[in-house]
C-alpha cells in the first residue's frame, strides 16, 4: 500500500469524525443531550434544573478563564528570545481571585441546598391521584413520606436478573398476599409513589432516568426514593450496577396509568395471584395424594410376597 500522507490524514479525520458522531448520537448515554432527563417526576425536574444552574455558572467561568488566557496570549505575545518580566505576586489580585472562587462555591452550595429539599422530600399526591391510606410509621431515618403521610409504597427488589415490585401499601407487614409484578411497574398518575429498594443476591442499581436519581440496591440494606408522574406514559430504565453476566438484560419499566386503570390492574393481579395459589394448592394435594398411592403401591408387592 502506498502510504500517501494526505489520504492517510483524510482517513484519520474521517475515523475521528465517525467516532465523535457516534458518541454524540448515543441516545441512552446522552440523556437530554447535555443535561439529565426530566419531565417524568418533580425530583427528576429539580435534578435537571440544578444541573443546568451549575452548568450555566461553570460555562461563564470557563469563558472568563479561557477568554483571559487567550487575550493574555495575544496581548502579551513577544518575539522569540524575549526575556519575560519577573513579577512577584500581586496581593490584591490574589485575594480577589480567592474570594471570588469562595463566593462562587457559596452560591453553588446555596442553590444546591435549596433544590435538594425538593429532590429528597416527596410532595403530597395530587387531588386526582389514587385514594391512599395513611402511610406506615417508620423508624427509618432515610425514608421520607409526603407531608400528609400518604404514599403508594412499593418494594423494589433487585435479583439476578430481574426487578420484582411488591405493592405493600396496606402496611400490614405481611407481604405474602400483596400483589407483585416483574420487570414492569404499574403506577397511578399524580400519586406520590415511595420506593423501598432492596436486593436479593448481589448489588444492583435502580435507575429510571426520567424519574429521578440512581439508587443502589444492596443486600441487607434498604434505600428509599420516590416519584410522582403527572401524566400517563412509559418510562424505561435499567439496572445501573454490573451485577453479573446478564446485567445488560436487567431492564426496568414504569408504566403510569390513571388511578382507575391502576385499581383495575391491581384487582386483576390479585385475582391472578389467587388463581395461581389455588392451582398450586390443587397440584400440591394431587402430588401428596399420588405420593400416598405410590407409597402404598410399593408396600403392596412386599405384602403380596409375604402372604403366600
Ligand atoms: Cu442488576
Amino acid at each position: 500500500m502506498n502510504p500517501n500522507p494526505s489520504r492517510r490524514r483524510t482517513l484519520v479525520l474521517a475515523l475521528l469524525a465517525t467516532a465523535g458522531l457516534t458518541l454524540l448520537f448515543t441516545g441512552t448515554a446522552s440523556a437530554d443531550l447535555l443535561t439529565p432527563e426530566d419531565g417524568g417526576s418533580p425530583n427528576a425536574d429539580k435534578i435537571d434544573s440544578l444541573y443546568k444552574v451549575v452548568l450555566a455558572i461553570a460555562t461563564v467561568i470557563f469563558l472568563l478563564v479561557e477568554g483571559g488566557l487567550f487575550w493574555s496570549i495575544y496581548k502579551y505575545r513577544a518575539k522569540k528570545g524575549a526575556v519575560a518580566a519577573q513579577i512577584h505576586g500581586n496581593t490584591r489580585l490574589e485575594i480577589g481571585v480567592t474570594g471570588a472562587a469562595a463566593l462562587i462555591l457559596v452560591a453553588l452550595a446555596v442553590v444546591t441546598f435549596v433544590q435538594l429539599d425538593d429532590i429528597r422530600n416527596p410532595p403530597n399526591s395530587g387531588p386526582d391521584g389514587l385514594e391512599l391510606a395513611d402511610g406506615v410509621l417508620t423508624a427509618s431515618t432515610s425514608k421520607r413520606l409526603p407531608p400528609n403521610g400518604k404514599s403508594l409504597n412499593i418494594e423494589v427488589n433487585g435479583q439476578q436478573y430481574v426487578w420484582r415490585y411488591t405493592y405493600n401499601g396496606d402496611g400490614d407487614g405481611n407481604t405474602l398476599n400483596d400483589p407483585f409484578s416483574y420487570e414492569e411497574m404499574v403506577v397511578p398518575t399524580n400519586t406520590t409513589v415511595t420506593l423501598d429498594i432492596r436486593a436479593q443476591d448481589v448489588a444492583h442499581s435502580w435507575w429510571i432516568p426520567a424519574l429521578g436519581g440512581k439508587f443502589d440496591a444492596v443486600p441487607g440494606y434498604t434505600n428509599h426514593t420516590w416519584f410522582k408522574i403527572p401524566k400517563p406514559g412509559v418510562y424505561t430504565g435499567q439496572c445501573a450496577e454490573l451485577c453479573g453476566r446478564n446485567h445488560a438484560n436487567m431492564t426496568a419499566r414504569v408504566r403510569a396509568v390513571t388511578p382507575a386503570e391502576f385499581e383495575q390492574w391491581i384487582a386483576d393481579k390479585q385475582a391472578e395471584i389467587a388463581a395461581a395459589n389455588k392451582a398450586a394448592q390443587v397440584s400440591r394435594t394431587q402430588i401428596e395424594g399420588d405420593a400416598g398411592t405410590a407409597a402404598s403401591s410399593t408396600d403392596q408387592p412386599a405384602e403380596a410376597g409375604a402372604t403366600p
